[in-house]
């Protein structure tokens, strides 16, 4: 049984045997060959999964956000790589232009997008993590109305494999959030140059690389918004991205469950299988427990999103809690395997390095807890 509503299920067994058929099979490989698969990011494209968040006129599926959420667990469940470069696609790259881009801009970018073309959304740098209002990246406005960009990002997702790149850049001198603006840029544009590629520990099938914009010249149309709301466009355009961190999370929690159980089924120790030892018993439970209550947090801060309410706190603990259920799962599931737990032989040691990621990328665990710890002192203060 799950926590998964009736409504949602036949979508959920459609994607299981999906990954299971065109993307499980080569998640090892990537992650050995620290190189994301053509033919998994075409068999998704056959699938119109890349378009998952993008509305039907534009040739999206225009999922609802817990069908969207089901859609990165599963996918999780068998390769945290492509889970992060679809989820940063969809939720980082094509998010903002769908909430914010004129018509030009989404007609000019969502097809492709939808179609199976990638999308990035560079906001790290070297100097700017956390403190994602420290942006240091440059957009000067001409006379012409034409802006001139200067500077470089870093732990971009999709940054080799994206055909646009949504970009944040500060467009004054004045150091506040209010100086920060939103732009799209091509790889082919005179300045735009892909950098040095991440060596992760985990994830790394997925494509991470810095972006070098050198004086890149754009005309005023590639402007993402109204000039100095880019933060506020970002903070949005991430709490939304917070949900499908979590839901990666449990995909890859519930695959080191999935390996676990089977494992400590037919394994037998004295003549007994090892599910029947007490530490593993309660081990499993403790993960089945743990990741339930994580998958109910994470669909109800996808409902309320639907439902046009406040999320950002919701989708805040579900990325917090879901990923360090995340962690907890994969490193519990190393040990039920033991020496096996820690050879390539099983695909658990992949999701304990998968998973640690999640408690960082879009907003470390300290970050979340500073969302959720102000959004309760601004609801205390609103009493
Ligand atoms: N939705 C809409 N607006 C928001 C918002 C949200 N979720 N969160 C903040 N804002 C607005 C605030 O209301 C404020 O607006 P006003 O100046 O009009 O009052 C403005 O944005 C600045 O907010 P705040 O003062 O809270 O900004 P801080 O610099 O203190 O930063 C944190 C807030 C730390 C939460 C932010 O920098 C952050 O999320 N950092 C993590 C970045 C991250 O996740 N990086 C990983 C990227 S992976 S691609």
């Amino acid at each position: 049984m799950t926590v998964v509503p009736e409504s949602h299920r036949p979508w959920q067994a459609k994607i299981e045997a999906f990954c299971r058929t065109h993307i499980a099979p080569h998640a090892g490989r990537m992650d050995r060959e620290g190189e994301f698969a053509d033919e998994v990011q075409q068999a998704m494209a056959a699938e119109g999964l890349w378009g998952a968040v993008i509305p039907r006129d534009y040739g999206g599926l225009e999922l609802d956000t817990r069908s969207y959420a089901i859609l990165i667990e599963e996918v999780g469940r068998v390769c945290g790589s492509t889970c992060l470069m679809l989820a940063a696609h969809c939720s980082l790259g094509c998010f903002p232009i769908v909430a914010f881009g004129t018509e030009e801009q989404k007609q000019k970018y969502l097809p492709r997008a939808a179609k199976g073309e990638l999308v990035a959304f560079a906001l790290t740098e070297p100097e700017a993590g956390s403190d994602a209002g420290a942006t240091q990246t440059k957009a000067l406005q001409q006379g012409d109305g034409s802006w001139v960009v200067q500077g470089t990002k870093c732990w971009c997702t999709n940054a080799t494999r994206a055909f646009a790149h949504v970009i944040t850049a500060r467009t004054d001198d004045s150091p506040g959030v209010g100086s920060i603006t939103c732009f799209i840029l091509e790889p082919g544009m005179d300045g735009f140059a892909t950098g040095k590629k991440e060596d992760k520990m985990g994830l790394r099938g997925s494509d991470t690389a810095y972006l070098h914009f050198d004086d890149l010249k754009i005309g005023d149309e590639q402007r993402l918004g109204d000039v100095g709301v880019g933060f506020k466009q970002f903070m949005i355009t991430l709490d939304g991205g917070r949900i499908s961190i979590g839901a990666m999370a449990l995909g890859l929690a519930q695959a080191a469950l999935d390996v676990s159980l089977r494992y400590a089924v037919e394994h037998r120790e004295n003549g007994k299988p090892m599910a029947a030892r007490q530490s593993v018993a309660f081990d499993l439970a403790d993960m089945e427990t743990q990741l339930t209550a994580a998958r109910l947090l994470v669909l109800e801060s996808a409902a309320m999103k639907d439902r046009g309410e406040p999320f950002s706190k919701y989708s805040a603990m579900a990325k917090l809690f879901a990923s360090e259920v995340g962690r907890f799962c994969t490193y519990t599931g190393v040990g039920i395997l033991g020496k096996d737990g820690c050879s390539e032989r099983y695909p658990v040691e992949r999701f304990y390095r998968d998973a640690k990621l999640c408690e960082i990328g879009e907003g470390t665990s300290e970050i979340q807890r500073l969302v959720i710890s102000r959004a309760l002192v601004k609801e205390l203060e609103a009493l």
